[in-house]
């Protein structure tokens, strides 16, 4: 019985997840394999010979939620400014043309010299329709205040414009090309979500709709 009902517990959570993040999938990079996370793309780009290095990794130190969240690291060198990012193209339909859109995630970090924290949200025309592609940039490239504990980072109000039916998101740490150039990320509960007044406003409008359908 312990076992049934400590189940449910898990069912009705990740249901409840599932609602807050519904544009997002796997926000809180609780499913994945191992340093992996499902949903999304982990990239780290560092070359050269003199030791630069970058990691993107799903881990379990220091999640805001749940067990996992993103680690990121990148470590510079002369000849080599590295970058760690994650990257998630939601799904087509996630997103309706006219319609205005919260995003937001956790992130903290330990910035050393020459690190920098950045996101970006384009708006995405994923089925091809309006040719493929980006559909302009939602927030501009943004930079990440990055404190040793987890802070709110995001921007709310998003309208998503004609031919846009999803989103790109990126989120990275980059460093410099010299040496001592280090720096850490770390980010949780990623969440792209239909802005709360916007959905009011829906209801209303469609309410009104109603209303003048029935006096008609
Ligand atoms: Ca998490």
């Amino acid at each position: 019985m312990a076992s049934v009902s400590s189940y449910s517990g898990s069912a009705i959570a990740l249901f409840a997840a599932t609602i807050a993040n519904a544009q997002v999938m796997n926000g809180g990079f609780e499913a994945g394999t191992g340093i992996d996370a499902d949903n999304w793309t982990e990239i780290a780009i560092f070359g050269g010979a003199m030791g630069a290095m970058a990691s993107t990794e799903r881990v379990m130190t220091n999640p805001a939620s749940g067990d996992w969240h993103m680690e990121m690291n990148v470590t510079g060198a002369p000849d080599f400014g590295p970058v760690a990012e994650i990257q998630q193209q939601t799904l087509v339909g996630s997103v309706n043309p006219g319609a205005s859109y919260d995003f937001s995630f956790l992130a903290a970090g330990n910035p050393g010299p020459g690190t920098v924290g950045f996101y970006e949200v384009l708006w995405f025309d994923g089925d091809g329709s309006n040719g493929g592609g980006p559909q302009g940039s939602a927030t501009g490239l943004q930079t990440i205040a990055l404190n040793p504990g987890y802070t709110p980072v995001g921007m709310s109000g998003l309208v998503a414009p004609a031919g846009a039916d999803s989103v790109f998101i990126s989120i990275r740490v980059v460093t410099g090309a010299f040496d001592g150039a280090v720096g850490s990320m770390i980010v949780d509960d990623v969440s792209f979500v239909p802005a709360p007044g916007a959905a009011l406003i829906t209801g209303l409008a469609g309410c009104l709709v109603a209303t003048r359908r029935r006096r008609a």
